[in-house]
């Protein structure tokens, strides 16, 4: 994407020579699908290098006991070597984030058994929706009983309903867009207010709908990206402002705040994306030059409060900006990306590109 085409033929050459999945180690489902099968799949599919097909295929076999639970929900944890599984309270996160990586790995081998057993897992978790048609954020994988019965847009919900949106966008299947329809109706429903002029998403119970907190966070602002890529422009756009006073309320965003109060709850910033990414779906599909003024007040003040001699950090606290020596691979993969993005007029076809959760592109491919 960034036509580094001599860097890019190395990284394959060296994953190729060099990776083997055959470890004695637990891995997180979740992580090991949106960060490396969602790497190696899109890498395939942009360089046609057999080697990673292989490899992809190799490592999604491995994950796949994660699946053999009771309901057909995955565990969270599974040994790559002896495919023995553990964790088993999980969230619609953690369960629903695999379609676009395992639906892609079925169309691209003929064989749909990584594409069955994931939509059995998200239609698993959606059948256990409560009569408001909302979905919790805790769940035994076992017994299919809810273990937190908060419904909020935040961390361990969110690309729940991203995939959705994004499955019926990549494969076009119905099944997911009314999933998505009816799951994001009920959002909309019991958990979008208007707090002093701006728009917000609070947390409630998924059974009563009574109000639980007023706690809105960096992960939260993923949503109007998903907006304004599912056809609610405006709301991604009155959302999306919610998000940038956030940001210069501080000058960088706090990681969970009170919107009720303005209180901050955890003073981090973690270089996340996703700020950054509905700015980009913005631009891209509003062609409002704001967007990239906005996009670009990001990066600098990331650029300015984050820099450190070998690379970025974490921000432990944005009132002092004392930094953290962390940085998640996410900030090249999504918050770098997706700011480079922004101002790239050439390149990636939008309209032919599925992102999956972790800013891999995925190229759409109907039969
Ligand atoms: C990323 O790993 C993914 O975007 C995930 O869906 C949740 N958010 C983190 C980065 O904030």
């Amino acid at each position: 994407m960034l036509d580094f085409k001599s860097e890019f033929e190395n990284a394959v050459n060296w994953v190729i020579n060099n990776i083997s999945f055959d470890k004695d180690i637990d891995v997180q489902v979740f992580e090991t699908n949106i960060r490396l099968l969602g790497g190696l799949i899109s890498a395939y599919q942009i360089s046609g290098e057999e080697e990673l097909l292989i490899l992809s295929i190799d490592l999604a076999n491995r994950l796949l006991p994660a699946f053999d639970s009771p309901t057909g929900m995955p565990y969270r944890f599974v040994n790559l070597k002896t495919g023995k599984v553990s964790g088993n309270t999980s969230n619609p996160a953690e369960i629903g984030t695999l379609s676009l990586e395992f639906g892609t790995l079925s169309k691209l081998t003929k064989n749909p058994v990584y594409c069955d057993k994931v939509k059995n897992a998200v239609k698993a978790l959606y059948e256990r929706r409560s009569e408001l048609d909302l979905v919790g954020s805790g769940i035994n994988v076992d017994t299919g009983e809810w273990t937190d019965e908060t419904s909020h847009i935040g961390g361990c919900m969110d690309s729940f309903y991203e995939y959705l949106w994004k499955s019926w966008v990549l494969f076009g299947d119905k099944e997911f867009l009314d999933m998505y329809a009816t799951c994001i109706g009920a959002v909309e429903k019991h958990l979008a207010e208007v707090y002093d002029e701006r728009l917000w998403y609070k947390r409630v119970n998924m059974n009563t709908g009574k109000l639980i907190n007023r706690h809105f966070g960096a992960l939260d602002l993923f949503l109007p990206g998903l907006f304004v890529s599912s056809n609610q422009v405006s709301r991604g756009e009155k959302l999306i402002q919610s998000g940038y006073y956030m940001w210069n309320e501080w000058g960088i965003e706090p990681e969970l705040i009170d919107y009720s109060t303005m209180n901050v709850l955890n003073p981090g910033y973690a270089l996340r994306p996703e700020l950054m990414e509905s700015t980009y779906h913005l631009w891209k599909l509003t062609g409002n030059p704001q967007y990239r003024e906005r996009g670009y007040t990001l990066f600098e003040s990331i650029v300015k409060g984050c820099k450190s001699d070998v690379g970025y950090a974490r921000i432990k606290d944005v009132t002092t900006m004392e930094k953290e020596d962390l940085m998640d691979s996410f900030f090249f993969a999504e918050t770098l990306k997706y700011a480079y993005l922004l101002f790239d007029d050439s390149g990636l076809n939008y309209n032919l590109t599925v992102f999956n959760t972790e800013a891999h592109p995925f190229l759409i491919v109907r039969d």
